[in-house]
């Protein structure tokens, strides 16, 4: 079993790293990849850049050329369901692309031929989730995570994603990596700590809480690799 470890950015990978014992570094397509153990799992680490292209190449490029068999996403998100604060934690049950829209042929938004407008989680990761919060005695929400290349700091694009899509939360790169392990039948995982609402003060928000917010993310995937470790004997 060989485990995909992504985020977008370095702030969102930088704590997974420091519990790996020793990594090689791997360069390919012009990013990094680190190649590790956790304790007995094999994992390979990489933050994509931000977007649905970089999270697209990044997560093809860990399942065909670093042959990984499961993908867990771990980063920061803008909240939209107004019951999420600043370092909640949300998994996606599902996810969207809110920005692709060819409505004017009388497709629903995030819909284009060939795909479908949702693609679901693995419900297994998610169950096994939910275990690990209940033992530590964490919060985690589960909903539906909306992705579009654009940081949304506006009350009213927030909104039409909220009312479009039923989101709770957004961001840049959940529903892209979650088509490619779609189509590559590779179970995957979308977790986010909340870092601003995606409202007017998503800017400045952002920027002081990304790092705890990551941490916040990665510290309770690290918690999860140890349950699936515990449970493989
Ligand atoms: O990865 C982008 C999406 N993330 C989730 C997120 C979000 N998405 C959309 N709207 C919101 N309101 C959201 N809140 C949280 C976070 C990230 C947003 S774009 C931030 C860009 C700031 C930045 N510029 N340079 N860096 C960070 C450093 C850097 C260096 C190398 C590679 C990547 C970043």
């Amino acid at each position: 079993m060989k485990i995909a470890i992504m985020g977008a950015m370095p702030e969102e990978i930088e704590p997974i790293l420091s519990h790996l014992e020793s990594y090689e570094k791997v360069d390919f397509a012009k990013n990094s990849y680190y190649k590790g153990k956790y304790k007995s799992l094999d994992v390979v680490v990489a933050y994509s850049k931000i977007g649905k292209v970089f999270s697209t190449l990044t997560a093809t490029t860990m399942l065909e050329m670093f042959a990984c068999d499961m993908l867990l996403f771990t980063g920061v998100a803008g909240a939209v369901n107004p019951e999420l604060k600043i370092g909640d934690l949300i998994v996606a049950t599902k996810l969207a692309q809110h920005d692709l829209d060819i409505t004017i042929f009388g497709h629903p938004h995030g819909f284009v031929p060939g795909g479908s407008v949702y693609v679901q989680s693995d419900p297994d990761l998610r169950a096994l989730a939910k275990i690990v919060a209940s033992k530590l005695d964490i919060q985690l929400k589960e909903g539906v995570i909306a992705t579009g290349d654009q940081f949304i700091a506006d009350e009213e694009k927030k909104n039409f994603i909220a009312s479009t899509f039923g989101a709770d939360a957004l961001e840049m790169e959940g529903a892209s990596v979650a088509v490619v392990c779609d189509a590559l039948g590779v179970p995957f995982f979308i977790l986010r700590s909340i870092s601003d609402a995606a409202d007017m003060d998503a800017g400045f928000n952002f920027e002081e809480f990304v790092q705890s917010s990551a941490k916040i993310s990665a510290d309770f995937l690290m918690k999860m690799l140890d349950e699936l470790i515990e449970r493989m004997g």
